[in-house]
C-alpha cells in the first residue's frame, strides 16, 4: 500500500509590513475625516460616529503585532483604505502565481526534487484573483509541471483540505507527487474601514510537497498518519462577494462584499469543536494528546489557540508545543498553520508526533496527524 509523506514546505513572505501603530494611525485618520464629513448627521443623531481603534486592544484581543502585505501605501492612505495592486495584462504572471512560484520552488528544493518529479498542483486558498483559467493551471505552467492542476477553496481550511486531496492522490496512485499551494492575499478582501476586523489579516503564500513514502529517503520528511475534515454551516464568517453581485446593483460596494464576522461567536463555537476534532482524530488513530510533541494550529487568535491547546493537553501548552506566528504575520487564512509548520519544526526526533490543524469559515476544520521520519 502506498503511503504519503510531506517532504518539503515553502513560504513566500511579502517584504512590506504594517505594524499595529501604523495601521491604527491610518484608521483613526480615516475615522476623523469620516466624522468631520458627517458632523451634521452625527450631531442630529441620524448617523453614528465611528470610534477610534487602538494598538493595545488589537494585541490583547488577538496577539497580532504586525502583518506582511502586498501593498502598504494604499492600505495606509486614509483616503483609500485598501491595497493598490494594479491590474496586469493577460500576458503577465498573476500576483498569486508569482507568490506561488516562490513558495513551490522552496518546497521542491527542501525536498531535493525538481518539477519533473511532480504530477499535480492544487491551489488551495480563500480567494482567487479570478475564476478561470484556474490559478493552479497558471502556476503549473509557470513552474513547468506536466500532469494536472485545480483550484479549491475552503477558506481558512483550504490548505489542510488540499493536503487531504494531495495525500489521496499520492496514496491511490493518481500522482507521484503533488504540490499544495496557498497564495493568500487577505488584504484584498479585508475591510480596512471596519474597526472590528481591520487588523485581522495579512498576506503570505505557503507550499507543501506530498510524495510517496517509498520515494523519500529514510529520516526525511513526515509520515502522514491520517487526516480528518469537518464542516458545519455557519453565517458567522461570511463574504458575499461573487459573480452574481452585478445582477443586483443595490448591493455593490456594501460591507458584506468583503470579510465580515461575528468574532466572539466564532471564538466560542469553533474553539471546542477544534479541540474535540483533534482529540477524536487522535483516538481514531490509537493515539492520545500526551503523544503529541507539537501542534501547528491555524493562526487566527492567540487566546483561541491557547484555549484549544489547553483543552487538548489539559494544561497550558509551551510556545514550543504550539508555535505562534500570528504576532508577525497576523491571520493569513489557510497559510497560517502551514507557516507555523514551515518555521517551527526544529527539535523533533524520529517518531515524534504532531498535528497540523486549520479552522475557520464554513465552519471548516482540517486535522492532519504526522510523524517525523
Ligand atoms: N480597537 C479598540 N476597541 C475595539 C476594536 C478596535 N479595533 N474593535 C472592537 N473594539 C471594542 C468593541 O467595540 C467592544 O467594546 P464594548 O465591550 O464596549 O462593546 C470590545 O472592544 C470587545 O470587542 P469584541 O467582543 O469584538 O472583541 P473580542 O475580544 O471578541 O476580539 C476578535 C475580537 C479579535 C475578532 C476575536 O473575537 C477573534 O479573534 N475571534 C475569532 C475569530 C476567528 O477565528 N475568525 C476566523 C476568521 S478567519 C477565516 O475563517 C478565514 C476567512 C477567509 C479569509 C478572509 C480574508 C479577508
Amino acid at each position: 500500500m502506498i503511503k504519503a509523506v510531506i517532504s518539503g514546505t515553502g513560504l513566500y513572505t511579502p517584504p512590506a509590513t504594517i505594524d499595529n501603530d501604523e495601521l491604527v494611525e491610518a484608521f483613526n485618520a480615516y475615522v476623523d475625516k469620516y466624522n468631520a464629513l458627517h458632523a451634521e448627521a452625527i450631531a442630529n443623531g441620524t448617523l453614528e460616529a465611528l470610534q477610534p481603534s487602538s494598538s493595545a486592544f488589537i494585541e490583547k484581543a488577538s496577539g497580532i503585532k504586525r502583518r506582511h502585505v502586498i501593498d502598504r501605501e494604499g492600505i495606509l492612505d486614509p483616503d483609500r483604505m485598501r491595497p493598490r495592486i494594479p491590474e496586469r495584462s493577460d500576458d503577465e504572471p498573476s500576483v498569486q502565481c508569482e507568490m506561488a512560484v516562490v513558495a513551490c520552488r522552496e518546497a521542491l528544493a527542501q525536498a531535493g526534487r525538481t518539477v519533473a518529479d511532480v504530477d499535480a498542483v492544487i491551489a488551495a486558498c480563500s480567494n482567487f484573483q479570478r475564476p478561470y483559467p484556474a490559478m493552479s493551471i497558471e502556476i503549473q505552467q509557470a513552474l513547468g509541471i506536466d500532469g494536472f492542476a485545480y483550484d479549491m477553496n475552503v477558506a481558512c481550511s483550504s490548505a489542510t483540505f488540499g493536503l487531504q486531496a494531495a495525500i489521496n492522490a499520492v496514496e491511490n496512485g493518481t500522482a507521484r507527487a503533488v504540490l499544495v499551494v496557498s497564495p493568500e492575499i487577505c488584504s484584498g478582501h479585508l475591510n480596512f474601514c471596519d474597526r472590528d476586523s481591520h487588523f485581522i489579516f495579512g498576506d503570505a503564500c505557503t507550499a507543501i510537497l506530498v510524495e510517496r513514502a517509498d520515494a523519500v529517503a529514510e529520516g526525511a520528511g513526515f509520515d502522514v498518519l491520517g487526516t480528518r475534515l469537518l464542516t458545519r454551516f455557519s453565517n458567522n464568517i461570511r463574504n458575499n462577494f461573487g459573480f452574481l453581485n452585478r445582477a443586483d446593483e443595490s448591493g455593490v460596494g456594501k460591507p458584506d462584499k468583503l470579510f465580515i464576522q461575528q468574532g466572539r461567536k466564532v471564538f466560542k463555537e469553533v474553539s471546542p469543536l477544534v479541540a474535540e476534532t483533534i482529540q477524536t482524530h487522535l483516538e481514531s488513530l490509537g493515539l492520545q494528546a500526551t503523544d503529541l510533541k507539537r501542534m501547528w494550529l491555524h493562526q487566527a487568535n492567540l487566546n483561541m489557540n491557547q484555549l484549544i491547546a489547553r483543552r487538548i493537553l489539559g494544561r497550558d501548552a509551551t510556545e514550543e508545543e504550539a508555535p505562534v506566528i500570528l504576532d508577525e504575520y497576523a491571520n493569513t487564512s489557510s497559510a497560517g498553520s502551514i507557516i507555523a509548520f514551515h518555521l517551527h519544526r526544529q527539535g523533533l526526533a524520529t517518531g515524534d508526533l504532531g498535528v497540523i490543524c486549520s479552522f475557520g469559515a464554513g465552519y471548516s476544520i482540517g486535522s492532519v496527524v504526522i510523524r517525523k521520519r
